[in-house]
């Protein structure tokens, strides 16, 4: 289509070049600013909203054999043929390691507020445990300094799937509960260093799905495909990970130090929103989310899930129980899509889910359906069930078809297409005063995105994997105009 305008026509099309787009603008479009009468729109979300972006260490940093870094499973997984559907690894990645001060521009000039990023454990424990790597750490040490210069409120995740391969290959990483108590040590000493600068940790990244995808189905670091007594072991492995992580924060930072889980909740929406369907959606909740979520929330595995694991069931004591469910200061959901259709059943436990029409509506990912109720629903749910009183969307956000235009910009209107509708529900529940206090954009910019190497895009900005260059894309500009409005325009 681009082809057959000139450039100026093009420009002109799109209704841009009265806006003075240059050709490759630091941002595509300038919005222009509101007069304060404007009044139009959906009500902003509550003042002091936390406008954030989120990375993980493995995806962008790169650098991975600098500074005394050990292996990870992700290392040695990339390196596996056929894993990574174009046989990249993450060697390279983003190259935020030496670029972080560049991008911490980046963040600033869409008025980003605070950054989500995940500590490498394999740098900070290059063996997993043992002694600390100084030099490891040290790379965070800048970051924070380089954030906080700039007015950007740290939140560092802990564990976003990069174990140490040498825990793997001691004790068969989370299958044994030696890494629950290494992963303690290093939240402890992380905590000991980094939280006179760093207020907000989360622990674990998405535990109820690594687990999964890496130790069941064998699709994932570290590809192992175990029987269901096994996984179901590993997921109370890491949630012990998780309170006995909570636990050593607690004791070793700094007080006021903040610490949660980001979990990619089981998101259970009511297929048709009655009061019985809406009931039977919690309860769907509960079930689906049994693992992680609800026991580390409740301290207890719910009825239905022990039943359903029969046999397979994970062995715990009523003391690990108690260490798991550790009171937390927030909770994280990673949101992306709705997982279940739900109506309330007079069948136990109350709820049915309904099928899938197929095709369902996806975005560029297969994964990735388009449900944009599930950003309301998901935290509204999980505030009711487990009476929370602060919830921030660890992460949300969608690949896309991205190419760039003749002009050297992407308008990547399906992604502003998504945000645009899952923002508006996230508006709606903040504005029913469910606890959301703030909103990390997936992500800052494209990287490496696991099984799917580069070839599935998610940033704001777009990076070149070859020149490494960063070009904001027509939704960095969207989402700057909602941070400096706080909230949709009309
Ligand atoms: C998040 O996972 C991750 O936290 C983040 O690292 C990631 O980059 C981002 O979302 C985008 O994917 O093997 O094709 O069946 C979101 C939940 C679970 C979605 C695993 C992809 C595997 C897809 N992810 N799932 S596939």
């Amino acid at each position: 289509m681009v082809g057959r305008f000139s450039r100026r026509h093009f420009a002109k099309l799109a209704g841009f070049s009265a806006l003075g787009m240059a050709a490759q603008p630091v941002h595509p479009v300038e919005v222009p600013s509101r007069p304060a009468s404007d009044h139009r729109g959906v009500a902003g979300f509550p003042k002091g909203f936390l406008w954030g972006a989120a990375t993980s260490a493995y995806q962008v940093e790169g650098a991975v054999d600098e500074d005394g870094r050990g292996r990870s499973i992700w290392d040695t997984f990339a390196r596996t043929p056929g894993k990574i559907s174009d046989h990249s690894t993450a060697d390279r990645a983003s190259d935020h390691y030496h670029r972080y001060k560049d991008d911490v521009r980046l963040i600033r000039e869409l008025g980003i507020k605070a950054y989500r990023f995940s500590i490498a454990w394999p740098r900070v424990f290059p063996d997993g445990t043992g002694a600390p790597n100084p030099k490891g750490l040290d790379f965070y040490d800048r970051l924070l300094d380089e954030l906080l210069e700039n007015d950007i409120e740290p939140f560092a995740t802990l564990y976003h799937w990069d174990l140490p391969q040498g825990l793997q290959d001691r004790v068969g990483g989370w299958q044994s509960s030696e890494t629950s108590k290494a992963f303690a040590n290093y939240a402890g000493y992380v905590a000991d260093r980094l939280t006179d600068r760093i207020k907000n940790i989360f622990t674990i990244n998405e535990a109820g799905r690594f687990v999964n995808f890496g130790y069941q189905w064998g699709i994932d670091a570290p590809g192992l495909k175990l029987p269901p007594a096994a996984v179901n072991q590993i997921h109370h492995n890491v949630a012990l990970a998780h309170g006995l992580a909570v636990q050593a924060i607690r004791a070793r930072g700094r007080a006021g130090t903040r610490v949660g889980p980001a979990e990619n909740i089981a998101a259970c929406v009511p297929a048709i929103a009655t009061p019985a369907n809406i009931e039977a959606a919690a309860i769907a909740t509960r079930e689906f989310n049994a693992g992680f979520l609800n026991v580390i929330l409740e301290g207890k595995y719910t009825d239905g899930f022990l039943n359903y694991a029969g046999k397979d069931g994970p062995k715990f004591t009523a003391e690990e129980l108690r260490i798991i469910s550790t009171p937390v200061d927030f909770v994280g959901l990673n949101v992306y899509t709705v997982q279940y259709y739900v109506v309330a059943s007079d069948r136990a436990p109350g709820f049915a889910v309904l099928p899938l029409p197929v095709p369902f509506p996806t975005m560029a990912s297969d994964w990735l359906r388009v449900g944009p109720e599930a950003i309301y629903w998901a935290p509204r749910l999980a505030a009711e069930i487990w009476n929370l009183d602060t919830i921030y969307i660890s992460e949300n956000g969608t690949s896309a078809a991205d190419k760039v235009a003749a002009d050297g910009n992407i308008y990547d209107l399906d992604r502003i297409m998504y945000l645009r509708n899952y923002l508006g529900q996230l508006q709606r529940a903040a504005s029913e005063g469910v606890p959301v206090r703030g909103y990390f954009l997936w992500s800052l910019m494209d990287n490496f995105e696991w099984i799917h190497g580069f070839e599935e895009r998610f940033g704001l900005y777009r990076v070149d994997f070859d020149t490494l260059r960063r070009t904001p894309k027509l939704s960095a500009s969207f989402y700057r105009d909602v941070i400096e409005r706080n909230g949709l325009g009309a």
